[in-house]
């Protein structure tokens, strides 16, 4: 059975779409432990529940980032994952961090790539006055939400829309996307090429597969 790590730093609720989706088999692999930068991050309440090691480490008790990442690497190895998932994790990785799980590390981020990166996108995206949103599949590179987009999901701006509805709904997709991603990864169906997403063989466009 192939292993998933996954690394959070809220709620979780992605991270809760994925056990649901291992349990049922549609993800083909099992998540071995759980990763958290914020002690009081939900999620770990939501891993002891599902039986999976959940673990809190604090950046304050360490000098800098690079010593953080090499202790979270470390702690991480040990579980020996075929695959990294980032969910709702809100640190910034060190490039050794990036460079030791490229290709098999994958992030979920609440919008339509390459629009958007950073934080508070909703945010963004209603002070615009957009009428679409979305969440972005791509591989994790050194290039913070630059990493070539695997998937993408759009959803509707509505005018009396407020912050917590346009999370929600984007939420909604996300749970259904992310799980069926990591099972391409999983399946050996999706590669990290020169800075460039394939699945089956087959290069990617920049907004993913079958966008539009
Ligand atoms: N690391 C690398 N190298 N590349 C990416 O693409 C990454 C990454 C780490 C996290 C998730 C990302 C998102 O989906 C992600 C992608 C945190 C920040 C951030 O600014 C930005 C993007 C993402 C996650 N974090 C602040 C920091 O200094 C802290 C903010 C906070 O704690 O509230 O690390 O959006
Ligand atoms: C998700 O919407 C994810 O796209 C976003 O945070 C939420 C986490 O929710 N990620 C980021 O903003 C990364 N910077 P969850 O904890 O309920 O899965």
């Amino acid at each position: 059975m192939k292993k998933l790590v996954v690394l959070i730093s809220g709620e979780g609720s992605n991270l809760q779409a994925v056990i649901d989706a291992c349990r049922q088999g549609r993800i083909p692999a099992r998540v071995a432990a759980v990763f958290s930068n914020r002690a009081d991050a939900f999620g770990l309440t939501r891993a002891a529940r599902a039986d999976v090691p959940a673990h809190a480490l604090s950046p304050g008790d360490y000098p800098d980032r690079a010593a953080f990442d090499r202790a979270l690497s470390h702690a991480i190895d040990r579980y020996q994952p075929d695959a990294v998932i980032l969910a709702g994790y809100m640190r910034i990785l060190s490039p050794e961090f990036v460079g030791r799980y490229a290709g098999r590390m994958l992030n979920i981020h609440p919008s339509l790539l390459p629009l958007y990166p950073g934080l508070h996108t909703h945010r963004q995206a209603l002070a615009n006055g957009d009428d679409v949103h979305g969440t972005s599949v791509h591989f994790v590179t050194e290039q913070l939400d630059g990493g070539p987009v695997i998937l993408q999901a759009k959803v509707p701006i509505f005018a009396d829309d407020a912050e917590a509805d346009l999370i929600a709904r984007i939420k909604t997709q996300e749970h259904d996307i992310y799980p069926l991603v990591i099972g391409w990864l999983l399946d050996g169906r999706l590669a990290l090429n020169d800075n460039a997403a394939w699945l089956d063989g087959g290069l990617l466009p920049p907004a993913g597969y079958a966008a539009e």
